[in-house]
């Protein structure tokens, strides 16, 4: 009898065809839908593919499971900890979006630095030939950027970064001795010395607000913030009136606190620009992630070895 496998939630064809030739697939759209299921009907569940959701009551319906394949690198909506106290090892793709994500990062810190979505509103409304050239912008070159979170994507942004002739900073918990960028373990003092900050950290509660008032404050009236992590890395509200208040500079973000909500005032802003969480939306990420959510289950359902376990889980993998 093949193992069978649940799948919440929308992924791609190719996706549901390889199951399909694996497993025995369950798939329900929506946590809704999955709502209405019977427990008879989970009740031999042994592996889950989602898209980063998995909360303990979830997990506790399947008394059978043994892996959750989880669609994106960051897993906080999927409760790690209950998995791996309960022998339930969670997946996740890590890696194969860095390229992308940091590339998306590159595009939003070089659009708010130089207004692009302004100056393209500027022209498509005719004050190009009214009123003469847009307002002059600022340059990348020679700024300082601090990268908060130095792992897997935040090294590939650093990469990238160092064409453009800035200095590239971190903070995190733990100092990298493999790189030469400067480390603070102090974010404030970090952001101090910024003009631009970067966060590219995993959400939940370790980085709940982490990027505080008093962070806003320190990196300034002149600064920027990027936040490709997640929304709850910032204090969105406190955000928001800073950069109202013009304590804070300008901002371009692709994550939000409760995504697809996006607060009203940062639509009227032309000192931000906001993308709806699009880091790794392109076809060839996408594919090489749906691939690996895949791969994470028949190796695991295979030879008993899962590709990409989460830290939390490294230990039942
Ligand atoms: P990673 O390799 O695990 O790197 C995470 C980094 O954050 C590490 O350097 C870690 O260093 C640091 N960090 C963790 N907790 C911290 C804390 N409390 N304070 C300060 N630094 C902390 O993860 P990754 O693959 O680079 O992915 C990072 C995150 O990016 C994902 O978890 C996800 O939230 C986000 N992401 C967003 C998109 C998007 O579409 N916008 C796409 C992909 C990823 P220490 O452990 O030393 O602190
Ligand atoms: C995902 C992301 O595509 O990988 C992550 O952590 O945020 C994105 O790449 C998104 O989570 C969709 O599930």
């Amino acid at each position: 009898m093949p193992n069978e496998v649940l799948v919440v939630g929308k992924f791609f064809p190719s996706v549901m065809n390889d199951l399909q030739q694996h497993f025995s697939v369950v798939h329900c759209e929506n946590a809704d839908a999955l709502a209405e299921m019977s427990n008879d009907q989970l009740a031999n569940i042994e592996g889950f593919a989602t898209f980063g959701w998995a909360p303990a009551s979830v997990i506790d319906r399947m008394p059978n499971l043994k892996l959750i394949s989880s669609f994106g690198v960051g897993y906080d909506g999927v409760d790690a900890d209950h998995a791996a106290a309960k022998g339930v090892i969670v997946t996740h793709t890590p890696d194969v979006l860095n390229d992308d994500v940091a590339n998306t990062t590159i595009m939003l810190l070089l659009a708010t630095m130089r207004h692009m979505v302004e100056q393209d509103r500027y022209l498509r409304d005719g004050r190009w030939e009214k009123e003469g050239n847009a307002p002059l912008t600022r340059s990348i070159a020679g700024k300082v950027v601090g990268i908060v979170g130095l792992g897997r994507i935040g090294e590939a942004i650093a990469h990238k970064l160092s064409v453009f002739n800035c200095t590239t900073v971190y903070h995190s918990r733990n100092q990298k001795p493999q790189v030469d960028y400067k480390y603070y373990g102090d974010l404030v003092e970090m952001a101090k010395d910024c003009d631009v900050l970067i966060a590219i950290t995993p959400g939940g509660p370790a980085t709940n607000k982490l990027i505080n008032r008093a962070v806003m404050e320190a990196l300034g009236p002149e600064g920027t913030l990027i936040n490709v992590a997640r929304g709850t890395v910032v204090d969105e509200a406190e955000m928001v009136s800073a950069l109202q208040d013009g304590r804070l500079g300008y901002a371009g973000l692709d994550v939000f606190e409760k995504e697809p909500h996006v607060p009203d005032a940062l639509k009227t802003m032309d000192n931000v620009v906001l993308t709806p969480h699009v880091a790794s939306a392109t076809w060839e990420t996408r594919q090489a992630m749906s691939d690996l959510v895949v791969k994470n289950l028949t190796a695991y359902f295979g030879d008993g070895a899962a590709v990409s376990p989460v830290p939390e889980c490294a230990d039942l993998a």
